[in-house]
């Protein structure tokens, strides 16, 4: 009975970075996609080297050994979705396209992971078109919050005026829809979802704290909720409150900015 159990439990990957501070990343993503209820896995584009301050360092293992991390996994497991987040090197972007061809019939989020809210680039800022473009046609939706949407889109956003229009920039770009994540320190922030035909705007309340992994806690809960069968409008709305109850309960655990905890 056990074992009937286990091989029902759906398993979900996420291709992500390693941050040790365990405040984003691949392991906050995996704690999320347990506590929902499912079974996770992670392949590392990169490890970090940061604590709750700053990130200093980060190392990309070559691209290959993304596909054979991949690949082993695969000979025994299928997956009912993938979340990406950290690229960390621009040789991973061909990889991760040849991963996401494989896994077509499935919900795919894409959080463009490019810069960490400390400053330091994650991706290099030359290889975000040739990332968007391996993108196309090939995800359920891409989460950037304003910084990233405004690198994407090539214009300032600011405001849910400039949000509405980068969205729907940006689903042009990556013929997807887009979750544009409108900041977790404004007063009276909102997501905002262009699905290709209209828009959603996901209040949030404010909250005056700036807290680490928002980023990765909302894009790894919509996938959650995707693949539990919302549809798309829904899985956000929810993964947006989610996110918002989270940040309430983020702790601050080192002298930097508090952190997610899925288990709290
Ligand atoms: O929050 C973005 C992010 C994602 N993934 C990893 C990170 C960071 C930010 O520091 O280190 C691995």
């Amino acid at each position: 009975m056990a074992r009937l159990k286990s091989l029902r439990t759906k398993t979900l990957l996420s291709i992500a970075g390693y941050d040790p501070s365990s405040g984003a990343g691949a392991v906050l993503d995996l704690a999320i996609f347990r506590k929902v209820g499912f079974a996770g896995m992670g392949i590392l584009t990169a490890a970090t080297a940061q604590n709750t301050k700053k990130v200093v360092s980060y190392y990309a293992p070559p691209s290959k050994f993304l596909f054979l991390q991949y690949q082993t996994l695969r000979r025994e497991v299928s997956f009912a979705g993938v979340k990406i987040g950290m690229v960390g090197h621009r040789k991973n972007i061909p990889v991760i396209s040849r991963i996401l061809d494989e896994n077509r019939a499935v919900p795919i989020v894409v959080d463009p992971v490019f810069r960490a809210s400390s400053g330091a680039w994650l991706l290099e800022k030359a290889a975000i078109p040739y990332y968007i473009s391996h993108l196309r046609e090939k995800i359920s939706v891409l989460t950037p919050n304003l910084e990233e949407a405004g690198l994407i889109s090539g214009r300032k956003v600011r405001n849910p005026e400039e949000m509405k229009e980068a969205a729907s920039r940006i689903a042009d770009l990556v013929a997807a829809p887009c979750l544009v994540k409108g900041g977790h320190v404004s007063k009276g922030a909102v997501d905002l979802l262009f699905d290709g035909h209209r828009y959603y705007v996901f209040e949030k309340g404010k909250i005056n704290k700036d807290v680490h992994g928002t980023g990765c806690f909302l894009s790894s809960s919509l996938l959650c909720f995707l693949v539990k069968g919302h549809p798309l409008a829904k899985a956000c709305e929810l993964a947006s409150a989610f996110t918002h109850a989270a940040i309430k309960k983020a702790v601050k655990i080192g002298r930097g900015k508090p952190i997610l905890s899925p288990l709290l």
